[in-house]
């Protein structure tokens, strides 16, 4: 089989990689290790930056996210005794909207559908060849048939644990890897809140998010090795009312319907292209899921792209050319922040560190300057 673009993943970056170069005319074949139905699944992110929203509607996709995404103006930070509401859209003129990542997932893949673009799924073995000269992409698909792609481009939207990154010879590569993980739940019952909760409390961080009016998300920190048999449903409500009550605020509980635990780590490994080798994602990119960046990031990558893989087949180079320098500083900036909010609201080292992260929080709330940094990062910079 021959194509313009293969692209090996078809989690969120390579679904919208394949559907932008489709709406520009441009052929490309989506292997995938997993099944749909696993793939549309997976339960990861929920909130969407101003510039995804609009980038998803301009892209055709934006139909059911107008009807069933929830517009927030901004977040609510939190310490014992104490909540502020963060104003993102007073601040900065920008909001964030809730909208899980399986709800845009599920978007993408009826979009695919429906244009006919060609995908394998339950794609095994997939291996990258000459990628610096005429790649091609082999694998053993669904049926047990040995299949090779050949392609102008290869581009690893395969996330952290895929091949393609191995694909790049002596990559320089920075990793953090946090003290604790997050415990997430998921729970049907409706919010307690009406705009997300980031709560520092002395037994640890917890998070009140949401994915409907109906269903609840939540994450508490625990250790990195956390074993999740230790949490009954009764421990994991009563650790959530515990860090994120405040006086006269009651939590709603419900039944949990899903809980996992999350490892945390930064990860960014360069360069994000090699030959006719590209990384868009979690291929090439790691984030704390602190600040809401990772669906975001991958996003905002896939958009650089496809605009990069379009100005090449039309003779022009110097997009691609430019690709991984330009796409790793926003990398750089997503990484910093969603350090900067991990280390500010995670409970780890000594009563000196909670100290400084209580102080932190306190400026943040009260000082117009330092609210608007969080919001201008946290809404998201412009594509
Ligand atoms: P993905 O990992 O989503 O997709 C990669 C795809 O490549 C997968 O479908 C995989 O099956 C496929 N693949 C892997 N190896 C392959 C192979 N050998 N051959 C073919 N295909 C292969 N972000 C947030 O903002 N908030 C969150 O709460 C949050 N929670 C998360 C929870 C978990 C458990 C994980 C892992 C991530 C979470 N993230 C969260 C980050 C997440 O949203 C990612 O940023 C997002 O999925 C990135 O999308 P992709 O780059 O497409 O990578
Ligand atoms: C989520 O709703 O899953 C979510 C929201 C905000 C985050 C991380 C996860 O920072």
């Amino acid at each position: 089989m021959r194509t313009q673009v293969v692209i090996v993943g078809a989690g969120p970056a390579g679904l919208l990689l394949s559907h932008l170069l489709g709406l520009d005319g441009i052929d490309s074949v989506l292997v995938e290790r997993q099944t749909a139905e696993y793939v549309q699944a997976r339960i990861r992110a929920g909130i969407l930056e101003a510039g995804t929203v609009e980038l998803l509607r301009d892209a055709g996709l934006g139909a059911r996210l107008d009807v069933e995404g929830m517009e927030h103006r901004g977040i609510h930070l939190q310490w014992p005794e104490h909540r502020h509401h963060v104003d993102f859209a007073d601040l900065i003129g920008r909001s964030v909207t809730v909208y899980g990542q399986t709800e845009v997932t599920k978007d993408l893949m009826a979009a695919r559908e429906k244009a006919g673009r060609p995908a394998y799924y339950s794609a095994d073995g997939v291996t990258l060849h000459d990628v610096t000269g005429k790649p091609s992409v082999t694998f053993v698909d669904s049926d047990g048939k040995a299949r090779r792609i050949d392609a102008d481009v290869v581009v690893g939207c395969d996330g952290f644990h895929g091949p393609s990154r191995a694909s790049i010879p002596d990559p320089q590569v920075w990793e953090r890897t946090y003290p604790f993980a997050w415990l997430g739940v998921l729970a049907d019952v409706a919010p307690s809140t009406d705009e997300l909760i980031y709560a520092w409390h002395p037994d640890g961080f917890a998070m009140h998010s949401m994915r409907s009016p109906r269903v609840s998300r939540f994450y508490l920190q625990v250790a990195p090795d956390e074993d999740i048999a230790a949490w009954s449903d009764d421990r994991i409500w009563a650790a959530l009312s515990e860090r994120l009550g405040v006086p006269g605020w009651t939590l709603e509980t419900g039944p949990i319907t899903e809980k996992s635990v999350l490892p945390m780590r930064s990860f960014v490994a360069t360069p994000m292209r090699h030959g006719n080798l590209y990384l868009a994602g979690d291929a090439a990119h790691i984030v704390p899921p602190t600040g809401a960046k990772g669906l975001n990031l991958a996003v905002a990558d896939v958009a650089l792209l496809a605009r990069a893989l379009t100005a090449a087949v039309r003779g022009d180079d110097r997009l691609v050319d430019a690709y991984s320098e330009t796409a790793l500083r926003r990398v750089w900036r997503c990484t910093h922040f969603s350090w900067w909010m991990t280390s500010m609201l995670h409970r780890h080292g000594d009563d000196f560190d909670a100290r400084l992260q209580l102080a932190q929080l306190q400026r943040t709330v009260t000082s117009e300057a330092a609210a608007k940094e969080l919001a201008e990062n946290y809404a998201g910079l412009p594509l």
